[in-house]
């Protein structure tokens, strides 16, 4: 843990951090880094590996250890708060969630990557006040980067404050979620959208940890970010992050998130806000 918390204290050498942001903000970026730690020194083999219900929707034994490595330490960080984790399998967003303080935790996001050796998957975890994004921490272990954010204080990558892009559209990289493991309609329908996004952009990005997305838009490399459908610990810390790096997040036909449970889910930068970004509706299939 001495290393963990070595690597906390040099990624809060910011002045804007050590003047706005709370003793609560640090010690969950030290979760976040004990999180990664276990991540980069595991060996996932095909015998750790569990199919979880649903087409390409997996879980090893290294999702529930990160899972329950957090749940102790956020529950020493803030013993209030709910505990609501993706390998808890709790897919119903209970009244009591909404109140008060609820961590929303991704122990691994981008599983798939993960079972590959891809070396591209991130943790996530999100703090709810009130039912609202207050604190998101997403850690890269691969990278070594951590981006983390709390309202009001705005977003920092590794101790350095980042701002979502102000280049149009068409003059940014888009990146997409393929929602795999629903119907194929769906699928079918993000890439549609994807070409309706291609012929206005770049050029098109899949990294598969929509955390991880969202990190590159809140950081200005991207331009815009969409899946179909996604789980609230998939985007929660991310919404926390990009939103205080200017950016905006909704759903995929622009409404305001209730953070609730699953949605798709929509971001753009500050610079794509002023367009009219929207895919167009006969395209969705949701
Ligand atoms: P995961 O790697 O934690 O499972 C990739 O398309 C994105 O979708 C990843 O962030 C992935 O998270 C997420 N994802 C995987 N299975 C999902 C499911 N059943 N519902 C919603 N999102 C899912
Ligand atoms: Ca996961």
């Amino acid at each position: 843990m001495a290393k963990v918390e070595k690597r906390a204290n040099a990624g809060m050498t910011g002045e804007k951090y050590t003047e706005k942001c709370s003793e609560l903000l640090r010690k969950i970026i030290s979760a976040a880094y004990g999180a990664g730690e276990i991540m980069v020194n595991a060996s996932p083999h095909d015998e750790d590996v569990m199919a979880k219900g649903g087409r390409a929707n997996y879980v090893t034994v290294f999702d529930e250890k990160v899972q329950e490595f957090l749940l102790k330490e956020l529950s020493r960080i803030l013993p209030e708060a709910h505990f609501v984790g993706e390998e808890e399998g709790q897919e119903i967003f209970l009244p009591e969630y909404g109140k008060g303080f609820t961590f929303v935790v991704d122990p691994i996001d981008g599983t798939s990557n993960f079972m590959r050796d891809y070396e591209l998957s991130v943790t996530s975890i999100a703090l709810l006040k009130d039912g609202r994004p207050y604190i998101g921490v997403i850690y890269n272990p691969y990278a070594d980067r951590i981006f983390y954010a709390e309202k009001g204080c705005g977003a920092f990558e590794n101790g350095r404050q980042i701002f979502t892009s102000p280049d149009p559209l068409s003059h940014s990289l888009v990146s997409m979620g393929t929602a795999p493991y629903y119907a194929d309609e769906i699928t079918h329908s993000a890439f549609e959208i994807g070409n309706w996004y291609l012929k206005r952009s770049i050029d098109i990005r899949r990294s598969g940890s929509a955390a991880w997305d969202l990190c590159l838009i809140a950081s200005g490399r991207t331009g815009l970010f969409y899946e179909p459908l996604l789980c609230l610990w998939d985007y929660a810390a991310g919404a926390c992050i990009l939103e205080e790096a200017g950016g905006t997040i909704t759903d995929m036909h622009g409404e305001i998130l209730a953070y609730r449970g699953k949605s798709s889910i929509l971001a753009v930068t500050a610079g794509v806000a002023k367009e009219d970004y929207l895919p167009p509706v006969e395209l969705m299939r949701e």
